[in-house]
């Protein structure tokens, strides 16, 4: 596939005005007639009308009524003959939604139709200007087997519906808002609904629906809450009120992402809508929350304004995932409970874009070029983004935010642009902030790739009572930029003394402030220190760079124990055990936790005032794939048995602690899953899971039964789950049995099934066996790899998730990714590619898994008929 460029961009030749399409489903073939209004665009050259189509069956083609010649290039349609002036052009086709296991276009779920268009899904329902920066109004008529497919959706107004002969009816939908094709959908089948109605503060009435298989619906009243919810969060955050008077929720079990935000028909994973107490658990109910408002926000950020190109795609969605972050914090409520998800949201970063960005894939938050736009929705795009959107906001403070959000909208509402305009409006709306003054600085977090390195260290001088802190800042080359300049980054900052003691760091008393980093290498003077403090940098992690603050064990106990800021009191108890671990690793020896360490992580665990939220995420090891970011030549073998080792440590030595804690956080009364009740779940299953493992050295048995009886007993899905964990993951003997009756109290529901196999497929490694279980469960009745979650759950689970177990020295690890990418490329080319990036950092493997795992890539890129995704992954890996 040819390599898109972005400073290629250039206007369509043409322009699609309106749009009418019909529909006559049928599985096997479903007839596409489109009728579309077209324009010149006088802005470019003249040249033929090049319409996009893939996959699809070409009847006739009519401009103004009358049959034109054309011929078809490649994915391309060709029409010399357009004419000048505006013309009507008909087109009728056929495509095979049955056939279609790529889920991209038109396809059939559970005997329903659904569509996702989103990128380039749309050429593979009708030949179309498929791309962003092409907007136009829709008509859209449905017709099917009335009793087959009684429910017919499209995006915006129902405006007729009726029957036709032979059991079939019709249904009429229109929608006002110009959009791209990308956000068009289709829904049609057997399917029931929940409804509410809203009240916005314009007092005007919208009808809230969402759209299931019969038999889940007691399962969507979390994410109706959650739609209610935010709604009412965009309008009184950003005075961004609902648009539609009917805004449409589906769930669909075969789904390739987590949901999309189809103009007033957002269609869903069923993982990110179904939720009830006794099949979800708290994370589930939290991923639903930030999921449905992240939809519901693209309706402004995405949808009202939209992206010129791919290459943009962080316009809307670096900017959406922030602006979910930000409500599952008010959602939260307290500052306690909002640095729990601050932490939780970084933490994934570093999980899954610090190695993105240090590894293959590695690429600028606005990519440069692509083959493949599926392969760039990546946590870069994301996650990244959404750091650089907090970033504005760090430089021009919530109001000025606020402004610039607003100035935005005056100026783009309707339009497709780009991330430079974003840019401009924020910097517009804050004339003399920090960020006006160094934009060109700022906007470089948009085009190079990699995780700025700063440096921190601090002198102070006892004479002049002052403190200097001196910076640098560098980010390391990644593929295709080997040179990069400074960026804009603001350090949010606090210094504390011996004691943990907030210092003023200026006249007024202000405890802390915003340093604002440009250059290669910077100082900044405190004035008034009388000894040496302790700096508290980055807070809340305001930046997303990698710091290097050289400060001492001493110093860290004093932020853990003191600092004002949550979420580097979690940090500095993060970095405590960062060190051991790579202490041990980089001497080769055995992991030994010290006394400090241990008492400090009993001083968490028994804090009176503490959240058991925020103990559970300071209790909680680093993660093995951030554990490995650290180093420069990985032994996936080595982190895991240190890691382990330093677990089996932490149960030993708070033995007691532990079970008191176990008891002392059960949550009486019915299930919610509130930060408070959530919290305390999980510094239970935390605590019970450390008593499992610690009751597998020393032989006793009552933890283990104790956790079965939980196991059993449980009235919600978190402590049911959590129990069996703390048996799986001990290797406990009552682990098997557990986990057959798991599967035999939830074998009819999918969502839960994911979760068995997921849980088996991560489970902390020990002399092969889990990947021993993981390959055989290939071979269980329930798996399949045409459902996305569930190959997801065995796949991602084990090469992804589970390094321990995939990074074997026998390389049976990388056989097995290759023959299931292989596998599911000619299924699913988007799960194949995700799965796929499993091998982004095989180069800094330590050997023998480095020269096996190469080998299994170029096995795969050796493959014919590969498709453009998993190609683009597997290429970019081997160069
Ligand atoms: N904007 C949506 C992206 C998406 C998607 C992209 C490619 C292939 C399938 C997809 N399904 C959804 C989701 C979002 O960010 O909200
Ligand atoms: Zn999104």
């Amino acid at each position: 596939a040819p390599l898109i460029q972005r400073l290629d961009y250039q206007q369509p030749a043409y322009w699609i005005r309106k749009v009418d399409l019909t529909f006559d489903l049928d599985p096997a073939k479903t007839l596409v007639t489109s009728k579309l209004q077209i324009e010149r665009n006088r802005a470019v050259p003249h040249g033929p009308l090049r319409l996009h189509g893939e996959e699809l069956n070409l009847l006739r083609v009519l401009i103004d009524g009358s049959p034109v010649s054309f011929r078809q290039e490649g994915h391309e349609l060709v029409i010399e003959g357009a004419p000048d002036a505006d013309f009507a052009l008909e087109i009728r086709n056929t495509c095979c939604p049955e056939k279609n296991t790529a889920l991209s276009g038109l396809y059939t779920s559970g005997g329903s139709f659904f569509t996702q268009c989103e990128a380039e899904g749309f050429r593979r329902i009708t030949y179309f200007l498929d791309r962003p920066d092409v907007m136009a109004v829709y008509t859209v008529t449905l017709r099917a087997d009335k009793a087959r497919f009684p429910i017919l959706l499209a995006n915006g107004n129902l405006t007729d519906s009726g029957d036709l002969d032979n059991g079939r009816h019709f249904a009429v939908w229109s929608d006002p808002f110009p959009k791209p094709s990308y956000l068009f959908a289709v829904v049609a089948g057997d399917l029931v609904t929940r409804e509410q109605r809203i009240r916005t503060r314009a007092g005007k009435d919208h009808l809230l629906q969402v759209y299931v298989r019969r038999g889940d619906l007691e399962k969507t009243e979390h994410a109706m809450n959650s739609l209610v919810a935010s709604i009412v969060w965009d309008e009184a955050r950003f005075g961004l009120p609902l648009d539609l008077e009917r805004f449409m929720v589906v769930g669909v079990s075969d789904f390739n992402m987590g949901a999309m935000e189809n103009k007033g028909l957002n269609i869903f994973n069923t993982s990110a809508l179904l939720a009830s107490p006794a099949t979800a658990t708290d994370a589930d109910f939290n991923r639903i929350e930030s999921i449905v408002a992240h939809e519901y926000f693209h309706n402004w950020t995405g949808n009202r304004v939209t992206c010129r190109d791919w290459f943009q795609l962080s316009l809307k969605e670096g900017l959406t995932v922030f602006r979910d972050q930000e409500f599952s914090m008010d959602m939260a409520g307290t500052p306690s409970a909002r640095a729990v998800c601050r932490i939780q949201d970084v933490r994934q970063l570093r999980a899954m874009q610090f190695p993105e960005d240090s590894g293959a894939m590695a690429h600028p938050v606005r990519p440069d070029s692509y083959s493949e736009i599926n392969n760039f929705y990546t946590s870069t795009v994301y996650e990244k983004g959404a750091e650089v959107v907090r970033m504005y906001q760090a430089l021009v403070g919530r109001k000025g935010f606020e402004a610039g959000m607003k100035l935005y909208f005056e100026r783009h509402d309707g339009q497709a642009v780009t991330c430079d305009d974003f840019a401009a409006a924020i910097a517009d709306a804050n004339p003399g902030s920090p960020l006006s003054a160094r934009l060109d600085a700022f906007k470089r977090w948009y085009s190079q790739a990699g995780t700025p390195r700063v440096s921190a260290r601090g002198e102070h001088d006892t004479a002049a009572r002052t403190y200097t802190l001196r910076f640098t800042q560098h980010t390391p080359a990644t593929p295709g930029q080997a040179a990069k300049q400074p960026q804009l980054i603001p350090i949010v900052m606090g210094l504390l003394d011996r004691h943990g003691v907030a210092l003023a760091l200026d006249a007024n008393g202000a405890t802390e402030q915003v340093l604002v980093l440009d250059q290669a290498e910077q100082s900044f003077v405190f004035e008034n220190i009388n000894a040496e403090p302790v700096p508290s940098l980055l807070r809340g992690f305001s930046a997303p760079v990698v710091l290097d603050d050289g400060l001492s064990d001493a110093a860290l106990l004093v932020l853990m124990r003191h600092d004002s800021d949550p979420f580097n009191r979690w940090e500095a108890g993060q970095r405590l055990a960062l060190n051991r671990i790579l202490h041990a690793l980089r001497a080769g020896q055995p992991l030994q936790l010290s006394p400090a360490f241990i008492d400090a992580m009993r001083g968490v665990l028994n804090h009176a005032e503490l959240d058991p939220a925020f103990k559970e995420l300071a209790l909680t090891l680093p993660g093995e794939s951030y554990i490995a970011e650290q180093l420069d030549v990985v032994d996936p073998q080595a982190i895991h048995a240190a890691v382990m080792a330093a677990q089996v440590q932490l149960a030993s030595a708070l033995r007691d602690d532990w079970a008191a804690a176990f008891e002392a956080h059960q949550v009486a009364g019915g299930y919610t899953p509130d930060p408070v009740s959530s919290g305390r779940r999980a510094l239970a299953n935390l605590a019970l899971s450390m008593l499992v493992l610690d009751a597998q050295s020393t032989g006793d048995t009552v933890w283990p039964g104790k956790a079965y009886q939980r196991f059993k007993d449980a009235s919600n899905m978190t402590d049911r789950l959590g129990a069996l964990a703390a048996l799986v993951n001990a290797n406990a003997a009552l682990a098997a049995p557990s986990l057959e009756r798991f599967h035999a109290l939830f074998k009819d529901d999918a969502l839960v099934i994911d979760k068995w196999f997921q849980l088996q497929a991560r489970a902390p490694e020990a002399d092969g066996r889990v990947f021993a279980r993981a390959k055989a469960l290939l071979k269980h009745p329930d798996f399949s790899l045409k459902n996305p979650n569930r190959a997801r759950s065995l796949l991602a689970s084990l090469c992804m998730f589970n390094p321990a177990a995939f990074h074997r020295a026998d390389a049976a690890g990388y056989v097995f990714w290759a023959d299931q990418v292989l596998a599911l490329d000619a299924i699913n080319p988007q799960i194949a590619s995700r799965i796929a990036r499993a091998m982004d950092r095989w180069a800094v493997l330590a050997e023998p898994y480095r020269s096996a795992a190469r080998e299994a890539v170029a096995r795969v890129a050796t493959k014919a008929d590969l498709s453009s995704d998993v190609r683009e992954i597997v290429e970019r890996a081997l160069a």
